[in-house]
């Protein structure tokens, strides 16, 4: 074994986090181990801002496991990137957003990307990381295919045709030249997608995947000189006691 990768569904749904793990194996090289976890604590998905912020607690409680085990490389498999900066301040090891990643990618395939991510209301957290990332700019629009993200598995939600009509929308109104799928739980659907439509699409579990085994190759690890140094030592109190940086 050449590296062991933590792959956190933030979500508290160990269906998803199954299909997740399963993604990330379908492109792990022969030597990477790939672990896939989820909370035991937290809202079952996550569909805006309120969801994102009570996942956050039990992803660091993953990440500090990771540390602990030692892990190679950290994903955090929510494309919100929930918490990633929290995560980076905690570790020593890389930690990939599976949506920054998925930006990345996108923008080196094509001059405008877009997105096709589950609600509407999730739009905003995605508008917002492209800000972030400094990629806005690539990003032609963020569209919704308006199923919920635990209905992505409902075959009576008919999300694969609705993922498919807004891309078909994005290449003809947005120019898109490459489609990022907004939600971990259509990673199984990329490979598909790209033939039916005849563009790149691209998706972030597989996409952070390559890039961590990449930074681990390199020997590159986070930065802890600036925006991800360790927290600060100090008392947390309460239930949050255990989280307290020592
Ligand atoms: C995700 N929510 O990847 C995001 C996607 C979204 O529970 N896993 C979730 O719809 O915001």
């Amino acid at each position: 074994m050449i590296m062991r990768i933590l792959v956190v569904n933030p979500n508290t749904t160990a269906s998803m986090t199954d299909k997740i793990g399963h993604a990330a194996r379908a492109v792990a090289a022969s030597g990477t181990e790939i672990i896939a976890v989820n909370p035991a604590d937290g809202p079952v998905s996550i569909e805006g801002y309120y969801d994102e912020a009570f996942s956050v607690p039990g992803l660091l409680a993953e990440i500090a496991k990771g540390e602990a085990r030692g892990v190679s490389a950290h994903i955090v498999a929510c494309f919100d990137d929930t918490g990633l900066e929290a995560a980076r301040s905690l570790a020593k090891a890389p930690v990939i957003g599976i949506g920054e990643a998925a930006f990345h990618l996108a923008s080196m395939l094509g001059h405008r990307f877009v997105v096709v991510t589950t609600l509407s209301r999730s739009i905003a957290a995605i508008e917002t990381n492209l800000m972030k990332y400094g990629l806005a700019s690539r990003c032609a629009k963020v569209r919704a295919c308006e199923v919920p993200v635990l209905s992505l598995d409902d075959p009576s939600s008919g999300a694969s045709g609705l993922i498919s009509a807004e891309i078909e929308r994005a290449k003809a109104e947005d120019s898109a030249e490459a489609i990022v799928l907004g939600c971990a739980g259509m990673a199984d659907l990329a490979a598909r997608l790209s033939a039916k439509h005849g563009l790149p699409v691209i998706d972030g579990v597989a996409s952070a995947v390559k890039l961590a085994e990449a930074l681990v190759a390199l020997g590159l690890r986070t930065s802890k000189v600036g925006a991800y140094a360790s927290p600060r030592a100090k008392p947390y109190l309460g239930s949050f006691a255990p989280f307290g940086p020592r």
